[in-house]
């Protein structure tokens, strides 16, 4: 049976040119397994990242949301098993905001953890002859910012909800920072997306 997969990846922030999330989206294929792709791509800011989600999901009502983002300096595509409700950062976001302290959504709980089966996903990407390793943190940035507000609103609903975090571009990394090719990015990705269902 065909189902809905809602893809994101964020544009650039930080000074860089480039988001390997978002250039690895724009790469996969329109199909994967049984999942047709729409692919969205998501601002670099607290509270409206979850915004731009919330409303493409309520147009598509998605079986899956996949959301993608950069880990620079990471060495391997990392399925995030969970989202802290947490905002903290000394890098502010692109639209100037700095948020400490504070949480993704006021009231919610501490933790959530992802939705999908993030140790398939993991040994699909191994498997695949590629770099994957489980991640317990998304960080207290923008990417954990969506991955909990997506996790708080479809909490005991049959969306699923997860977030995959990429390592730079080797165009990005300076020397002896990790990267990995967008191609091996990408075939992760399919990889990670095929044991979704498997
Ligand atoms: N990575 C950042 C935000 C956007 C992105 O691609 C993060 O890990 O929070």
């Amino acid at each position: 049976m065909e189902k809905q997969l809602l893809i994101t990846g964020f544009e650039p922030f930080g000074g860089e040119k480039i988001n390997p999330a978002w250039e690895a989206v724009a790469a996969l294929p329109d199909r994967i397994g049984p999942f047709v792709l729409t692919r969205v791509r998501v601002p670099v800011e607290f509270g409206r990242a979850g915004q731009v989600v919330l409303d493409a999901a309520g147009k598509l009502h998605p079986d899956v949301i996949l959301c993608i983002g950069q880990a620079g300096g990471r060495n391997a595509v990392t399925p995030e098993a969970a989202a802290l409700n947490l905002r903290e950062t000394e890098q502010p976001d692109n639209a100037g905001r700095m948020p400490q302290d504070e949480p993704c959504v006021p009231g919610g709980e501490n933790a959530l953890f992802s939705t999908l089966p993030v140790r398939r996903m993991v040994q699909a990407i191994r498997d695949a002859g590629l770099p994957g390793k489980l991640s317990c943190s998304a960080g207290t940035y923008v990417c954990n910012d969506l991955l909990y507000t997506l996790l708080h609103a479809f909490r005991g609903s049959e969306t699923r909800v997860g977030f995959v975090h990429v390592p730079f571009l080797p165009e990005q990394a300076g020397d002896g920072v990790a990267s990995l090719p967008l191609d091996q990015t990408v075939r992760a990705l399919e990889a990670a997306i095929g044991a979704i269902d498997g």
